[in-house]
């Protein structure tokens, strides 16, 4: 590693987003999705499963209170496994001093309050800040005066506290606790939530670590680890990234910890291990880290933890730990990565299928794998800025990670396959995860509030920066202001992606700054052209350097080539032979019945009629369809004559067709005109 090219994520403060296309997403997060998930997590959307949350932090607290007000040593009640999600016999009825919901329910307001930090950077909101501080301060009593926070066991019973990692999620609360916590600080400079963090932290530094006597256990689903980095990199106490180090090289040793614990858990309980249940792979705890080379398992909890593994080897300058995450990234990009930036094959165990294996109607691709792929990219590009990273960033961003939400911000995408057919997805049980319309929310509501918080960050995706050097890794319009030796330059960006390709930079001053401004050349815009006055670009891993002397007024102009491209993919995949996929920039695009009608099967692109570089598909720009603007593409093709009354199989001969058209609109923006059919990969002829 080469720690002179280490990078940094910006101040979010420092930024602001006017960019028609992602101001409006931000502000859908602001209005709609901030609002309404304070809702839910307090029980207040009718017609919608309570979540819970809120409540349970409630409870929690007054079991604190009772406590101390009776000055006496808190007496838990004893610990007995109440199932997984935990819910009230009657809804409508929930016993007073009962915990429901999911283990990791406590997560809802992490990552809830996580959005609305990002969310105060860009427009601050006194009233949302005061619910804010109320919410903290529900959750902060909640906490036992040991340091402990999840709310599953402190009303459960701490006596099987820290028993289950592999399942039970306390880790996985800190991780998001500290992720929260860090944000909401970073936007308002109150370190109340803060705090109580990094109390939690200490409880588990107390007694998890390599010395003697303590627990040699790690999460069962990942995040602490990056969020222990985080936590100290922001209070720099090195004792936060020493746990989040010990969890990483401890995952995966023998003898492995979810066996062990599973037989001390079933020895208490007086039963019989169950081996069916612990499957250290699933956990990417079947080999120590260094040496693995595939993702698999659970899809969200690999690429958490890949995101772990490149903050600890940063920090550490641990070459070994940087060539496994280079080894996982290489394996996802090439063999196991959807055209859509989508990532998780397979509905079982919500994981990563076997290489090649990328179904699109049974796809699973989580949009929260999408979005950890999207943190691991992040990470990556902070070690060592090239583009193929940034690529693979965008396309997460862009296409799985938007289809999440609908155009209103009003429903949400758990799974996002590439081809549904809704009657198929009503009645086949092996479809059973696929949603042909989206969701208000979900009982296990990971996605909606994931979402929030990676859109209402979306800029600190866009850039990042080191002493002497801006990058610009996503083009964003607005602006930006970076400290050059102390000297300010402000970079303002006019541009209209993922539309258009000219993107405008001007730059303000107050006196002449030196320094270097990094723009990425997109893998799918290698002809970038790039003009500065007479300053020449360097490039390197596909990005453009320009060094030197700038003054107010600076313009740096970008054309960046939108040109169609008609995609196939390795033949090694199954599922995709044959056939041929759309993008234009960073947007994957599909076909929808709302467009072309039902049975999207029978139609067939005629690649007679496009050019290598997707001369015969007409790009038409629309502003009514989607109520922003987008693009449609209108691609040459024949429809198959289907004759209702054949029989089943017939003597095969040359199939009658018709010419027609296919039209294409952006992946993210599918199933927002009512139910229909949708496909991206189309067979071609
Ligand atoms: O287990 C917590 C979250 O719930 C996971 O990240 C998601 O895949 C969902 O299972
Ligand atoms: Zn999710």
């Amino acid at each position: 590693m080469d720690k002179q090219a280490f990078t940094s994520p910006i101040d979010l403060k420092k930024v602001t987003v006017t960019d028609p296309f992602w101001h409006r997403e931000m502000e859908l997060v602001r209005r709609e999705v901030i609002p309404y998930q304070w809702d839910a997590l307090n029980d207040r959307v009718p017609g919608a499963d309570p979540s819970w949350c809120m409540r349970n932090f409630r409870i929690a607290g007054r079991m604190m209170a009772d406590q101390s007000r009776k000055g006496a040593q808190y007496v838990p009640p004893s610990y007995t496994f109440r199932g997984f999600n935990a819910l009230p016999e009657d809804i409508t009825k929930p016993e007073d001093d009962k915990f429901y919901g999911f283990v990791f329910q406590d997560t809802d307001f992490s990552k809830w309050i996580e959005a609305v930090g990002y969310s105060l950077t860009q427009h601050p909101d006194p009233e949302l800040e005061k619910t804010a501080d109320e919410a903290i301060d529900i959750v902060c009593a909640a906490q036992t005066p040991e340091g402990y926070l999840d709310t599953y066991y402190i009303i459960n019973g701490m006596d099987a506290a820290l028993t289950n990692l592999r399942d039970h999620h306390e880790l996985y609360c800190l991780g998001h606790l500290i992720e929260g916590a860090v944000a909401y600080y970073q936007a308002t400079g109150k370190d109340k939530l803060l705090r109580a963090a990094c109390r939690f932290a200490d409880y588990i530094a107390d007694r998890f670590g390599p010395e003697e006597g303590k627990c040699k256990g790690y999460p069962g689903h990942e995040i602490a680890e990056m969020a222990l980095v985080r936590l100290y990199e922001v209070t720099g106490e090195e004792k936060y990234l020493h746990l989040g180090k010990f969890f990483v090289d401890q995952r995966g040793q023998e003898p492995n910890y979810f066996i062990e614990e599973e037989k001390t858990r079933a020895r208490r309980e007086g039963r019989a291990v169950c081996h069916t249940n612990t499957n250290p792979a699933y956990h990417q705890a079947g080999k120590p880290v260094r040496e693995q080379d595939e993702a698999v398992g659970h899809a969200v909890r690999a690429v958490y933890l890949y995101s772990g593994m490149a903050d600890v080897a940063r920090q550490t300058g641990d070459d070994s730990l940087y060539a496994a995450c280079e080894r996982l990234w290489d394996n996802i990009v090439r063999k196991k990565l959807y055209i859509t930036g989508g990532i998780g094959g397979t509905h079982v165990g919500e994981a990563f299928s076997y290489a090649y294996d990328l179904p699109n109607d049974t796809a699973y691709s989580e949009t929260c794998a999408a979005i950890g792929l999207a943190f691991f990219a992040r990470r990556m590009l902070q070690i060592k800025p090239d583009s193929k990273y940034a690529d693979v960033m965008e396309q997460a961003l862009y296409n799985t990670v938007l289809a999440g939400m609908a155009l209103d911000g009003k429903s949400f995408f758990y799974v996002n396959p590439l081809a549904v057919v809704p009657y198929a997805a009503r009645h086949d049980e092996r479809l059973r995860h696929v949603e042909p319309v989206r969701r208000k929310w979900f009982g296990c509501a990971c996605c909606p509030p994931n979402l929030a918080r990676i859109v209402s960050s979306i800029a600190s995706y866009a850039y990042t920066e080191k002493e002497d050097t801006l990058y610009t890794h996503l083009y964003m319009g607005g602006s930006i202001r970076k400290d050059f030796a102390g000297k300010e330059l402000t970079m303002e960006v006019d541009a209209k992606m993922p539309w258009h390709g000219h993107v405008y930079v001007t730059l303000h001053c107050s006196e002449p700054v030196n320094g270097t401004l990094a723009f990425r050349v997109p893998g799918w815009a290698p002809d970038t052209v790039i003009t500065c006055g007479d300053k020449q670009p360097v490039y390197k891993d596909g990005y453009a350097y320009l060094t030197g002397k700038w003054h107010e007024g600076d313009m740096i102009r970008l054309h960046l080539p939108m040109a169609v491209h008609v995609l196939a993919s390795n033949p090694a995949v199954r599922a995709d032979v044959d056939k041929v996929a759309f993008t234009r920039g960073p947007v994957t695009f599909c076909a929808e019945q709302a467009d072309n009608g039902d049975n999207l099967h029978l139609l067939r692109v005629d690649t007679r009629y496009i050019g290598d570089h997707g001369e015969g598909v007409g790009v038409e720009f629309d502003h009514d369809t989607f109520g922003h603007e987008t693009v449609k593409l209108h691609v040459p093709a024949k429809r198959l004559i289907m004759d209702e009354s054949a029989p089943l199989y017939s003597q095969w001969r040359a199939p009658k067709e018709e010419t027609a058209k296919i039209v294409l609109v952006p992946y993210y923006a599918w199933a927002n005109r009512g139910e229909g059919e949708m496909m991206v990969w189309l067979r071609r002829k």
